[in-house]
């Protein structure tokens, strides 16, 4: 299961946004909660062609992809050095496969800022260098074990060399995203899970009357967007609060809502479609009469991956994939290509793929391409 894990300094809205994003009623309020145990919430994958396939199928069942929330608690300035929750709170957010990066830029009276005063991007920063200095303990960590010992393999002098130049990129204060690393690198150092390597996405959380017009002094708010964009990171902007509040109205009087505030399109939206688009994830699809199932993968995972997902016996007795794109697949039904029988049986459709020519036998280390339709042939 795939975690977008959401971080920020306390109190600028992070649960306001997962409660956006999720739906799920986590508990908001004025004053820091110090809770450790973050909210969390499973949110489905807004997706046309999985919803073009449950028409087509009419399954008993239609499970679309998911991706986990983890809504967490604040992050102190020195959290790193133990301040706050301190490290504790840091492991959960080295869960997370990509960041959802909040911060406030809501005038709230009644909310105290642990800092005193709105600036977005000197809050940006502050929760960066938490992270920088994250990572730096844990490159450190490794580099003493090194060492500490007596003899070292080839492979661990070059992680070795690697580490000390990624120790220097972070004393100057500068995420590992910035530095050049390359696919092998960055394979190698997956185990680290290190946070200046994951995908963030920045949420700026302003409130009812920061809208459009209504908001003389964007100023701040275009100068964290601007060095955001020469960073290469993706933000967005969100009424956190009034999100909030409109998702318990009807979807009608929603649209009317918004047309009163000139808000374009809903921040859930944006912020779920650009959450999973940095996540990197791509969607594959199982289909038949019983279940239409989207499932979720890395770009560039493969075929026994793709099978792993279903079931750990379909990968351990893979022996081959059919697969037909999802268009082709769409073309086929439309030209009503399907074997005498149940239209909506499975099998069968595959069946008249194959007889179309769309269908392709794909081995283990077939790369799964976002979109694929797949029938695993196994044997355990
Ligand atoms: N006016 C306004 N208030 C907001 C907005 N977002 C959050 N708040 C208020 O700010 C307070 C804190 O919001 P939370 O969502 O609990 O913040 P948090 O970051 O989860 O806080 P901690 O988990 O304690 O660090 C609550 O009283 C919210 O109602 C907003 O967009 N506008
Ligand atoms: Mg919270």
């Amino acid at each position: 299961m795939l975690k977008c894990g959401i971080v920020g300094l306390p109190l600028c809205g992070k649960s306001t946004v997962f409660n956006v994003i999720t739906r799920a009623g986590a508990e908001v309020k004025p004053y820091a909660s110090g809770k450790t145990e973050p909210n969390r919430a499973l949110v489905s994958v807004p997706d046309k062609r999985f919803d073009r396939l449950v028409e087509i199928f009419e399954p008993k069942k239609a499970t679309p992809a998911t991706v986990e929330f983890v809504d967490l608690a604040g992050l102190s300035r020195d959290a790193s050095r133990g301040a706050g929750l301190g490290n504790s709170f840091l492991s959960f957010v080295s869960e997370s496969d990509a960041l959802l990066h909040v911060v406030r830029l809501f005038e709230n009276p009644d909310v105290p800022h642990p800092e005193e005063s709105i600036d977005p991007l000197r809050d940006w920063r502050i929760v960066e260098v938490e992270l920088i200095c994250r990572d730096l303990g844990v490159v450190a960590n490794r580099l003493d074990r090194l060492a500490a010992k007596k003899k070292i393999t080839p492979a661990e002098t070059a992680e070795g060399e690697l580490l000390k130049k990624l120790q220097d990129h972070l004393m100057e204060e500068r995420p590992l995203r910035e530095y050049d690393l390359t696919d092998e690198q960055k394979r190698a150092l997956s185990g680290f899970a290190f946070l200046t390597l994951k995908p963030e996405l920045v949420v700026l959380n302003l409130d009812e009357t920061q809208t459009g017009d209504g908001w003389p002094d964007a100023s701040q708010a275009e100068e964290l967007e601007a060095f955001l964009r020469e960073k290469g990171l993706e933000s967005v902007r969100v009424f956190g609060s009034l999100e909030m509040d409109l998702a318990e109205l009807s979807p009608d009087e929603q649209r009317e809502f918004m047309k009163d505030l000139a808000i374009e399109e809903p921040g859930r939206d944006r912020m779920i479609h650009r959450a999973f688009a940095i996540l990197g994830l791509i969607s594959f699809f199982t289909s038949g009469k019983d279940e239409v199932r989207a499932w979720t993968l890395h770009r560039g995972d493969n075929a026994v991956d793709a099978a792993g997902a279903i079931h750990s016996d379909l990968a351990r007795g893979f022996i081959r994939a059919q697969v037909v794109t999802y268009e082709d697949f769409i073309q086929s039904w439309a030209q009503g290509a399907w074997a005498p029988g149940d239209p909506k049986a499975g099998g069968v459709s595959m069946a008249a793929c194959r007889d179309r020519g769309v269908l392709r036998l794909e081995g283990k280390e077939y790369p799964v391409q976002d979109g694929d339709m797949i029938e695993i042939r196994f044997n355990v």
